[in-house]
């Protein structure tokens, strides 16, 4: 027997924290957090600690499987699964043209560095702009439409690890590991929020649950959900009318200044306090604070993001960083410019809206408000469809209608908007195919359900994260056990698709060997070519490293290309009319409560309910509320209840906290099983939980550019089953 111990990454967050893994003859025995680590000091969770349960665990799928005549599912060789979906594929496409054929790409497309590059080369090279992802439905106001509208600025605003300050809305990054630079960073947490605290760094938090990052912040304004766009306005208002904004940095970056004070003046501290349920003073202290800086970022999560008016949130966030000037400036230090990412200089000036950004795309079959998204990368701007209405595009008839779905490590029928349209639209496929560790609630409803290998079961880079650190970090992972039965990797999915369809697939940095399976590592070079550092140096190291040297200094401003930030841009003062009214509006009609969304410990979205690790520590969805509140409709913690709202109903198990504001229920997403009545899975929602996205209609209050539904912030009542 041979033990040998390997250094590698945990993938099952994108916190990639670093784990020594011990294998003896290709098994996996211990994973343990990598304590030479000196960016991570040896943090992992629970999550990451139990790879070894999940890799082995009995639901895990060691084959592909096909659906039988009768609904059951079958054995199939992973060769022959392909021969017969690429046969189907083109077929779909002979008949229905290219645009009928989609992909889906969910949150585990996303661990798998070579599994976007090569999905967007096959689209491409088969012209089918059906391309969804996950993150149209998480924050795309963030990462597509306020660049877009507002434009940016090309050095970046100040991380945490340079902050005085940080404003952070509805992002809890000590259970989530996710934030933007500027918030809480997602690489061991609490250390970091520990070591900033210490720095003196002070900590505003906005969100309408003592989260565990409210507990620890300087000032938690306990908000009613939905009025973040008010607040922020009543907060530049403030900062504004006692000058407290940065007039240099706003007079020679900015524009439209003038018409945001003019239209955010009655957005009065009073009137945004009543709104928000907070007192006045905290409105004119959380403005005091983060205008004080002098340095960091104010920063949202998905909170406020999934809730109403999230293009207008995410400008006004973008707005106030903007004014106070949180932005790094020429001669200042970058402290990472990405070590995988392509090198350039960073100058200090704003690249302009690019307002085409919202219009030039393939525009959707149901929605003429609603078009392509270009998401902000690195390496420009990429273009993906709207997953909130994807639902619509399979279900409306005509030219392009959605007739076959790729679904690569997501779940829709759990996490899509309108679990009922989503089961509606996903039953009517020609052909579905989920790649996914188990047969999750999706994969039930599939044609073929391909097995692909784990994280640790194939190499990879930390790619994703490369510019979220606030050093040069990377880690580069060699596979630490070979997969056992009959496993393929996400991008090994669509070359071979693309094989046996005799296509020639190309990245952005060249072709795709389409007659012999690339090599991964070949794959991630020809992905990161050109970076700062050769990925074969990355590959050198033994664990994660930080690369020393790499940090630069901001160059001056290039007369030719310098732009400005556009404080004001069209559809402005709509938006804000719109928000003012809700900040009126008390009367909340039959749904006295608002739910909204939340992360747990130990799950991530709909994966780990069935890891029993993770499960033993008491996982489910209950419906989170205050004691005042279920003692007033005189439920008791453990009791079935029922959440409903105008659009469905769920059943949930109540559960008091005295950490959320009263009105407010908090419950998380991508839970339970199929809405349909057969399956049974009410009955069963002590065990499966419940899924939230039944109450939500996908189409209603549908936001501009991105379709972005209320996905939280969802008017229901409760009640006691009847
Ligand atoms: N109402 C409401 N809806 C929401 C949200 C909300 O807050 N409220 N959140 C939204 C957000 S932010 C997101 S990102 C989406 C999530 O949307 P999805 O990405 O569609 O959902 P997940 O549950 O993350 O799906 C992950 C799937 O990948 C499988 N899987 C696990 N590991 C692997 C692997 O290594 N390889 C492969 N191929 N598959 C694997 C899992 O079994 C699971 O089926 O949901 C969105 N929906
Ligand atoms: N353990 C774990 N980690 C995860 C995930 C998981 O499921 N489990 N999911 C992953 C995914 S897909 C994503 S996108 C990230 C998301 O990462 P985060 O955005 O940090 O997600 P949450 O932890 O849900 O934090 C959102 C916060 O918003 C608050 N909130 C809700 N409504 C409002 C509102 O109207 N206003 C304000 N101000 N706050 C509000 C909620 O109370 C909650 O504390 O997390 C990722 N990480
Ligand atoms: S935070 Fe937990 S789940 Fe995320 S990478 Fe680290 S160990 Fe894995
Ligand atoms: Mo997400």
């Amino acid at each position: 027997m041979t033990t040998k111990k390997i250094k590698t990454y945990c993938r099952f967050c994108h916190a990639y924290c670093p784990m020594e893994a011990t294998v003896e003859d290709n098994r996996l025995v211990a994973i343990a957090p990598d304590t030479d680590n000196a960016v991570y000091g040896g943090y992992t969770c629970i999550k990451g600690r139990q790879l070894g349960e999940q890799i082995y665990h009995p639901t895990r799928l060691q084959q592909s499987r096909k659906r039988q005549a009768d609904g059951s599912f079958a054995p199939i060789g992973s060769e022959q699964a392909l021969d017969e979906i690429a046969a189907q594929l083109q077929a779909i496409m002979a008949e229905h043209g290219p645009r009928s054929i989609a992909s889906y790409n969910g949150t585990y497309s996303y661990q798998n560095s070579a599994a976007h590059g090569v999905a967007r080369a096959w689209h491409k090279s088969i012209g089918s702009p059906s391309y969804y992802t996950s993150v149209t439905i998480d924050q795309p106001a963030k990462v597509a439409i306020g660049p877009a509208r507002m434009g940016f600025w090309n050095a970046g605003s100040h991380m945490w690890c340079d902050a005085d300050v940080a404003m952070i809305i509805g992002n809890n990054t000590l259970v989530s590991h996710y934030s933007i630079p500027g918030g809480v960073p997602s690489f061991s947490p609490f250390n970091a929020l520990r070591e900033g605290k210490k720095r003196g760094v002070k900590v505003i938090c906005v969100d309408p649950r003592k989260t565990e990052l409210a507990a620890r912040a300087d000032l938690h304004l306990q908000v009613k959900p939905g009025q973040d766009a008010a607040l922020i306005a009543g907060i530049i208002q403030v900062i504004i009318a006692q000058e407290l904004y940065d007039k240099d940095f706003c007079a020679e970056h900015t524009r439209g200044l003038q018409q945001l004070e003019a239209a955010t003046r009655r957005f009065t501290p009073e009137l945004v306090a009543a709104a928000a349920d907070i007192p006045v003073a905290q409105v004119l202290e959380a403005a005091r604070i983060f205008a004080a800086g002098p340095r960091g970022s104010a920063v949202t999560g998905t909170g406020p993001e999934m809730g109403p008016h999230p293009n207008l949130l995410q400008h006004l966030v973008q707005a106030l960083n903007a004014i106070c000037g949180r932005h790094y400036r020429e001669g200042e230090r970058l402290p990472n410019p990405g070590v995988l990412t392509p090198p350039g200089p960073r100058r200090a000036q704003a690249t302009s809206p690019q307002p085409q950004w919202l219009s030039q795309g393939t525009r959707s079959r149901v929605s003429a408000d609603i078009g392509e998204l270009f998401v902000l990368s690195p390496y420009g701007p990429l273009g993906e469809m709207p997953t909130a209405v994807i639902a619509d595009e399979m279900l409306t008839p005509g030219d392009g209608q959605i007739k076959a779905l790729i679904c690569v490590g997501g779940n829709p029928l759990l996490a899509w908007p309108d679990q009922e349209k989503t089961l509606r639209a996903l039953s009517g496929l020609e052909l579905l195919v989920c790649i996914d560790l188990k047969m999750a609630a999706t994969a039930q409803l599939a044609h073929y359900v391909l097995a692909p290998k784990m994280c640790l079961e194939r190499e990879d880079v930390t790619l994703l994260t490369d510019i979220w650190h606030d050093q040069a970090y990377s880690q580069y992972s060699p596979t630490v056990v070979e997969a056992e039965g009959d496993k393929i990797e996400e991008w090994e999915f669509f070359w071979a698709i693309g094989k046996r369809m005799g296509l020639q697939m190309s990245l952005d940095n060249g072709p795709i060997d389409m007659d012999n399976k690339p090599a991964k590592f070949d794959l991630l070079k020809n992905i990161t070519a050109g970076s700062r550092v050769p990925l074969e140096q990355v590959r050198q190291s033994d664990g994660g490293q930080v690369f020393p040297g790499m940090d630069i200094i901001i160059e001056p401003a290039d007369p030719a290309t310098r732009g400005y930030l556009d404080l004001f841009p069209d559809g402005l003062e709509e938006e804000l009319a719109a928000a003012y009214r809700d900040a009126q509006t008390a009367d909340p009609g039959n749904f006295p409560h608002l739910l909204v969304s939340r992360r747990m410990k130990n799950t991530y979205n709909s994966t780990g309910p069935e890891l029993s690790l993770l499960k033993d520590k008491g996982t489910t969805n209950p419906a989170f509320m205050h004691p005042q509140d279920l003692a007033a409709l005189g439920i008791s913690t453990g009791e079935l209840i029922e959440v409903y709202s105008a659009h469905g109903r769920i059943p949930a198990v109540a559960a008091a906290a005295d950490d959320i504001k009263p009105g407010v229920v908090s419950m998380s997403h991508c839970w339970g099983g199929s809405p349909d009545p057969a399956a049974g899975t009410d009955a069963r929602v002590r065990e499966l939980g419940s899924n939230t996205n039944r109450l939500i209609d996908n189409r209603e209050q549908a936001e501009k550019y991105s379709g972005m539904p209320r996905q939280s912030t969802i008017p229901v009542a409760v009640r006691k089953p009847g």
